[in-house]
């Protein structure tokens, strides 16, 4: 027995009796989450702290003729009013979007959006700060609205943006993908060509917690912090300091626990900026919290694309090519969140898992009187779109062609000898093996029976409907040399610190919002160093003590800092390598590592601990440093996770209510870290795909009045509305990145749509519909079964 191996490596197993570090362990931040004991920005309250409330435009298009703010600044409780005006004389009243665009901070010549700011008020309370915005008087000269995305480019639109030198309409870019002469080509002698048209509506990641900052700007030492809903506090942290030129030292940006992301806290939101000037201004602590109908009509929407899908496919239905044509509605100001070579996000997938010939997208996006924003919800950059647009012509051509649509896909599969496999527009897909997962999914659905009982059904009248999608995502943000947000290359830091008793604490530079990165990241660190995973403490969403990096969103944390994790804990587990052969008197090559200690190659009693070592490493004598290590990890590429999903559903023939009955999903994504978790991310993104395929639209008036800014209207699916989720997996490692491991938080929002549509419109297979738009409400398939195309 080595002198120093005073305590024996426990084995720690999960709650399935399964090795850690992988596993399914219960999550180590939610016993503060169910006991109420969770942090969030509304319960920062701060001494002295005031209160702000913004003014939002009632109209979606209107000149400011005047505003008159005396009556609110004479409230016995106000501390400031602020118009855009105000604004414009410190050069604030406009910031850059995360796309290069510029958005009003609050209006100083027109409103361009229903709900956008106007003017602020700082008051003592939240309650006298809302009162005073009714003291606020405004008078509009009301503009003619551009409320359809399809009349942005009419010759007598009103001009949205002629903020912007010398535009002369609402075009907003052009873009294009793939080769169209070649897929011009296919298409001319292909034997069967469909063409659907289709809408993906806008739709709202709605979090529980809305957005909301507190700003506190110590002037004394020149310090502002801001504790703020982000996805991604060190991107913040610079964009404040180029915007506000405070030195990017002197800001700290925490995102304590957050209520729900899904995308929609990426972008830097009007009322944060506003909250910053106001402590600025007053010298005091200033909180700022959205409520939900503000939350609803300005903040970040997803989707809004208007696609024209056709395929090419032989008789025997061969898959030759997909070509699309894309009106994209990127509201008042393009504030999407992508990487900026991407205008389009990652929408360049849309060939989805198929091994085609031939593929072209054109793209024409646009503004138009809607909240600007763009790509959140979950959509991996654009890749909801994408897949829906593939998933949904493959089904349209199994109907032309009265074949089995999982069948269809089958034969269109990339092989796994395939890759890694370039698409016809460029994505080069790093590890797969389709049909196993296919199979997976089919026969814990049990497809067969299932088409059999249709058949049954069918026979009285019944509408059952079985749904597939098969969808393949690109996540994990860089590589850095083609992504960047603003300049900033997509990469992510990460920090490692053993502590001599053997603890030890990771700081992460993403930042969780319901994920379980306390968990799963303290799992990465234990797999590779055998310290438990309860004895390892995650720190993220502090800027003052976290390393650099670009924040969790595309479900990136995994795909980058996951790996990033893995890396500097193997890099700790070298320099404990080298503790380790002084300790046991033996050269590092005599050494072998199993989890948890080193022993001497064919003695395993001449061992020594992990913990050992980190004593070890603190201890007296001449180690020239502890037991610690950073990198900042640069992915080689994205990883490609997939999945199958199947989804039953009944039509009632009477009312034309759809009733999701079973849905199966089996996904890959590769190495699992904690497969308990990954099914949450899962069944939560499917309900999700449940609410957008038959409940959600964020739907708007001629005139440009947002229509669903209360969850009245808005519709977020409950447990009546989802079904009991029967989750599965396939395990395909990807081959670039450690641990192999690939992103899932995103998966099942972009692959369940397209199963549950895909399902309502086989059910409606009696009455020869091949299409309707989401969202499937009962009007929408009662008039679906009346043969009247969906109004969208
Ligand atoms: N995981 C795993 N094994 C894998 C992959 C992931 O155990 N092979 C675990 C991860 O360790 C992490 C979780 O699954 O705990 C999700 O990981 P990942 O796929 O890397 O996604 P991110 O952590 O980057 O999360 C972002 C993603 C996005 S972009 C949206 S939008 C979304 C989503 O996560 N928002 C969410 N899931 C959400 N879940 C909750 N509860 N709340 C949100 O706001
Ligand atoms: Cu697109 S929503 Mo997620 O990337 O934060």
């Amino acid at each position: 027995e080595a002198p120093h191996a005073t305590h024996r490596r426990r084995e720690f197993t999960d709650n399935d009796g399964h090795p850690v570090g992988y596993g399914r362990m219960l999550r180590k931040e939610d016993p503060r989450f169910v006991r109420g004991q969770g942090k969030y920005v509304d319960d920062v309250v701060l001494p002295g702290m005031l209160h702000l409330a913004i003014l939002r435009s009632p109209v979606a298009h209107a000149r400011i003729l005047s505003i008159d703010t005396s009556a609110a600044e004479a409230h016995p409780k106000v501390k400031a009013v602020v118009t855009g005006a105000d604004l414009a004389k410190q050069g604030l009243a406009w910031m850059p979007t995360l796309s290069n665009d510029v958005q009003a901070v609050l209006v100083t010549d027109k409103v361009r959006f229903q709900g956008q700011e106007v003017a602020f008020v700082v008051a003592e309370d939240r309650y006298s700060a809302r009162d005073a915005l009714e003291l606020i008087d405004v008078e509009y000269d009301v503009l003619p609205a551009v409320a359809d995305v399809r009349n942005a480019l009419a010759p007598d639109a009103p001009v949205i943006r002629d903020d912007l030198d010398g535009k002369k309409d609402n075009h907003c870019f052009d873009w294009e993908t793939g080769d169209e002469a070649a897929t011009a080509k296919v298409f001319d002698e292909a034997q069967v060509k469909v063409t659907q048209d289709m809408v993906y509506p806008r739709v709202h990641p709605a979090p529980m917690e809305t957005c909301g900052c507190v700003a506190d700007f110590e002037r004394v030492a020149g310090k502002l912090t801001l504790w703020c809903t982000s996805q991604a506090p060190h991107a913040h942290r610079t964009l404040y300091a180029l915007v506000a030129g405070i030195p990017e030292h002197k800001i700290r940006v925490i995102s304590p626990d957050i209520g729900g992301g899904f995308g929609n806290k990426v972008p830097i939101y009007p009322g944060y900026v506003c909250s910053v000037v106001a402590s600025i201004v007053t010298g005091k602590p200033v909180k700022w919290m959205e409520d939900r109908a503000e939350n609803l009509i300005s903040t970040g929407f997803a989707r809004d694309y208007v696609m024209r899908g056709e395929i090419a496919a032989t008789k025997d239905g061969r898959i030759q090519a997909i070509r699309t044509n894309v009106l994209a509605d990127h509201g008042a100001f393009n504030g999407t969140a992508a990487p900026v070579k991407y205008p389009a996000g990652f929408f360049g997938v849309f060939t989805g898992s198929y091994d085609l010939d031939a593929a072209y997208c054109k793209m024409t996006a646009v503004y138009t009187n809607k909240a600007p924003g763009g790509v959140a919800y979950a959509c991996s950059f654009r890749i909801t779109e994408a897949v829906y647009l593939v998933e949904r012509l493959v089904d349209c051509l199994a109907y032309e062609l009265k074949m089995d649509p999982a069948e269809l896909r089958r034969k269109n599969f990339i092989r796994p000898e395939q890759f890694p496999y370039t698409t016809q527009t460029g994505w080069v897909y790093d590890s797969g093996e389709y049909e196993r997962t296919l199979d997976k999914a089919m026969e814990l659905a049990d497809y067969a029976g299932l088409r059999r009982e249709q058949a049954q059904r069918r026979e009285h009248g019944e509408l059952m409907g079985i749904g597939m999608s098969f969808f393949t995502e690109a996540v994990g943000a860089g590589p850095r040399k083609d992504m960047d947000i603003l300049g900033l290359g997509m990469a992510d830091g990460c920090e490692l610190r053993v502590h001599p008793t053997g603890k030890a604490v990771v700081r992460l530079s993403v930042q969780s919002q319901g994920q379980g990165h306390e968990t799963t990241f303290a799992q990465i660190v234990a797999e590779e160093l055998g310290i438990p995973p309860e004895d390892i403490d995650v720190v993220h969403g502090d800027t003052d003590n976290t390393p650099f990096g670009l924040g969790t969103y595309g479900s990136r944390s995994t795909p980058v800092s996951g790996a990033a994790a893995a890396l500097v804990a193997r890099k700790v587990r070298d320099k404990a390598r080298i503790i380790a052969s002084g300790m046991l008197e033996c050269s590092i090559a005599d050494l072998e590592w199993e989890k948890g200690s080193f022993h001497v190659t064919g003695d395993p009693t001449q061992s020594v601990t992990i913990q050992d070592i980190a004593m070890r490493a603190h201890g007296a004598g001449d180690l020239p440093e502890g037991l610690e290590a950073q990198i900042c990890y640069n992915p080689e590429n994205l990883t490609y996770p997939f999945g199958c999903y199947i989804c039953v559903v009944d039509v009632d023939p009477g009312t034309a209510v759809v009733k999701v009955r079973k849905f199966v999903a089996v996904d890959d994504c590769g190495t699992q870290i904690n497969p308990m978790i990954i099914e949450g991310q899962v069944q939560g993104g499917c309900a999700e795909g449940v609410g957008m395929a038959l409940m959600q639209m964020i739907a708007f008036d001629e005139d440009g009045n947002c229509l669903s800014a209360s969850f009245m209207d808005y519709l977020i699916p409950t447990a009546l509305e989802v079904p009991h989720w029967i989750n599965g997996s396939t395990v395909t490692p990807s081959p670039h990145h450690p641990i192999g491991a690939k992103g899932v938080g995103e998966s099942a929002t972009v692959g369940s749509p397209p199963a549950v549509v895909n399902a309502v419109i086989d059910a409606l297979a009696p009455f020869g519909i091949r299409h309707a738009d989401m969202p499937l409400t009962p009007s929408r398939v009662w008039d679906a079964m009346q043969g009247h195309p969906t109004p969208s």
